[in-house]
């Protein structure tokens, strides 16, 4: 996959997906990202990017000349079609299901806005779809792309060693429930005890414990993500002893979660 990000800030981006998962699927050649400055493109002395809103207002808005001039050498610097992504506020919410999308193309250019935004006019002609990565305000788009590369690039086939596969690929089959929560070394420490069903090397009963978690906190923490009536049978009754450990008192000190068994 190639992506091209427009950018008053190309660099930033690129350091940002330098590193892990993505940095390693662009040494393993899945993955490259190109910097495109509008600046690079802008004319006159000053290399101006934005100008005042007509309309008055506050703040400033990046001018049509500069991006169109930086996307055009974008797309002409590979011959296959392009989906062209601006990150913005006003974009519908980036999701696992829009990142598996993003996945499947060859090429995407990430717009990024700085200042108000960009000339409504260069977005309706150049445009593809525009996208947020959440209900808060950031200063730039280019945390977002990063947001979005990341995600991205993390689904590439080869991107991932075999152990984080396997992580991914359980939660992308438990249909987006929330992880269960993890224990390491050392077993004995003063915050608190290990669930002793971790211990027990029974691993079907590791496995139930660990699925109850996941259910147990997605209902409490993320109701939204679970319906109780479309659980198979097993998952309620996991739920059902989940609620049930939750209230049953104190957990005598332990610090475990809600439906470990205290032996
Ligand atoms: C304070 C400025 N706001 C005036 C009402 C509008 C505004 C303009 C530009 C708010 C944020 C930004 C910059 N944000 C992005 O470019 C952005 C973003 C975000 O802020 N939140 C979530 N996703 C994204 S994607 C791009």
């Amino acid at each position: 996959m190639r992506i091209d990000l427009l950018s008053l800030f190309p660099e930033f981006v690129a350091q940002v997906a330098g590193h892990g998962v993505v940095g390693r699927a662009q040494e393993r050649g899945l993955l490259s990202i190109h910097g495109w400055n509008p600046r690079d493109f802008a004319e006159g002395n000053y290399r101006r990017v934005d100008d005042r809103p007509f309309g008055g207002g506050p703040g400033m808005v990046m001018m049509i000349e500069p991006l169109r001039a930086a996307l055009a050498a974008a797309r002409a610097a590979d011959p296959r079609p392009v989906r062209v992504i601006y990150m913005s506020p006003q974009g519908a919410p980036l999701t696992q299901a829009k990142a598996r999308e993003l996945a499947s193309l060859e090429r995407m250019v990430l717009l990024c806005g700085r200042y108000e935004g960009v000339d409504e006019r260069f977005l309706q002609a150049e445009v593809d779809e525009e996208l947020s990565i959440g209900d808060y305000v950031l200063s730039g788009g280019e945390l977002a792309a990063a947001v979005v590369i990341d995600a991205t690039a993390r689904l590439l086939p080869g991107a991932l060693n075999d152990a984080e596969s396997a992580v991914q690929d359980s939660f992308e089959g438990e249909g987006g429930l929330l992880d269960c929560p993890h224990y390491t070394r050392p077993l004995e420490h003063p915050f608190g005890t290990v669930p002793p069903v971790l211990l027990s090397g029974n691993h079907a009963e590791i496995a139930k414990w660990r699925r109850m978690q996941s259910l147990g906190r997605t209902w409490l923490r993320r109701p939204e993500l679970i319906d109780r009536d479309g659980l198979s049978k097993h998952d309620r009754k996991l739920l059902d002893a989940f609620l049930a450990g939750q209230t049953a008192g104190p957990d005598e000190g332990t610090g475990n979660p809600p439906g470990t068994p205290n032996p």
